[in-house]
């Protein structure tokens, strides 16, 4: 019966492929490397980072809160990983990713403003 010769085949085809597409269908891509979340305020002492410290290597995502960080103090400027951003309404992200650790200096424009956060290496 020729329907059984070609049935066979295709068969074990069919079931090769649905075993293998799982894994085909799995992202390429590896999980995304974690991001930190900190926070700049202002205060009367000058620039605050909530959490004060991150981890080498890993994209910083800074929210800068523009009700405490007003006038020049929005030009942030971190020399040690050549940020020089000014933020706005509607932009207040700052992205940077820290490539080196120890006491990472935080200033103004005008290096008015003052501050400072700590960056460690990775456990
Ligand atoms: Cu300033």
């Amino acid at each position: 019966m020729l329907w059984k010769r070609i049935a066979a085949p295709c068969l074990v085809f069919v079931v090769a492929l649905a075993l293998a597409a799982p894994a085909l269908a799995a992202p390429q891509d590896k999980a995304p490397s974690k991001v930190q979340l900190v926070k700049l305020t202002f205060d009367d002492k000058g620039y605050v980072v909530t959490p004060s410290t991150m981890t080498k290597g890993v994209p910083v995502k800074m929210e800068v809160d523009l009700g405490t960080v007003k006038g020049c103090m929005r030009t942030v400027v971190i020399n040690a990983f050549n940020v020089k951003q000014t933020v706005k309404e509607g932009a207040t992200t700052i992205e940077f990713t820290p490539s080196k650790s120890g006491k990472i200096d935080i200033i103004c424009g005008m290096n008015m403003g003052k501050g400072w956060f700590t960056v460690v290496d990775p456990k």
